[in-house]
């Protein structure tokens, strides 16, 4: 697969249990995808990475609580307990993830008044985190997407990179989700209508 990346999205402690915005099951995913980074021709890793003061923090907003809905200038933002802030245990990969063979990490969320779920777009889908480019430019046409949550930055990543042209396959058994108020039948929905691959 001289032209697949593995894109592994946010295994970081937060995600997993005992974190902060943990995802039930989060750190099962770390053995999976340690076993599958030898078949392809790159591995990116995404880092969520967010200065303490976050626009997408629920503590930024007074009388708001974690897993609210509120409107920002791009769009509706779900609040989240504080996570993944720079520097913290909390944004470190995961122990035992393998990251020596990472060719890059992107980094994401640094923006203190924007979300970034996408590895490719910050949530007003317009900013790039210059990894369409970083791609591009090596020729790896497919992608491979793994890791946390399949229904937030899983499956906003994935739905980039079907519109950006890349042949995309998620494969859900290296996945987890969030899941709140049906997030992950509805993600599912959307990337199957996008032409993404689910491997389950
Ligand atoms: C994520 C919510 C907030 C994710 C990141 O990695 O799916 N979800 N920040
Ligand atoms: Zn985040």
């Amino acid at each position: 697969m001289h032209d697949t990346a593995l894109i592994i999205i946010d295994v970081q402690n937060d995600f997993c249990p005992g974190g902060a915005l943990a995802v039930a099951g989060g750190d099962e995913v770390v053995p999976l995808i340690n076993a599958m980074q030898g078949d392809f021709a790159a591995r990116v890793l995404t880092q969520d990475w967010h200065p303490a003061d976050h626009a997408s923090f629920a503590s930024q907003h007074p009388g708001l609580a974690p897993f609210a809905a509120t409107e920002m200038a791009y769009g509706t933002q779900v609040l989240w307990p504080d996570h993944c802030i720079q520097g913290s245990p909390g944004a470190a990969f995961h122990a035992d993830l393998s990251t020596t063979g990472a060719d890059l990490v992107i980094r994401k969320g640094f923006r203190r008044g924007i979300d970034s779920y996408s590895a490719f777009f910050e949530n007003d889908k317009t900013t790039p985190t210059g990894l369409e480019g970083y791609l591009r430019t090596r020729g790896l046409t497919r992608l491979t997407l793994v890791g946390l949550a399949t229904d937030f930055c899983v499956a906003y990543s994935a739905l980039d990179a079907a519109r950006l042209g890349f042949d995309t396959t998620v494969h859900l058994p290296a996945c987890r989700a969030i899941d709140m108020d049906g997030s992950l039948a509805a993600a599912l929905d959307q990337m199957r209508a996008a032409g993404v691959t689910l491997v389950s």
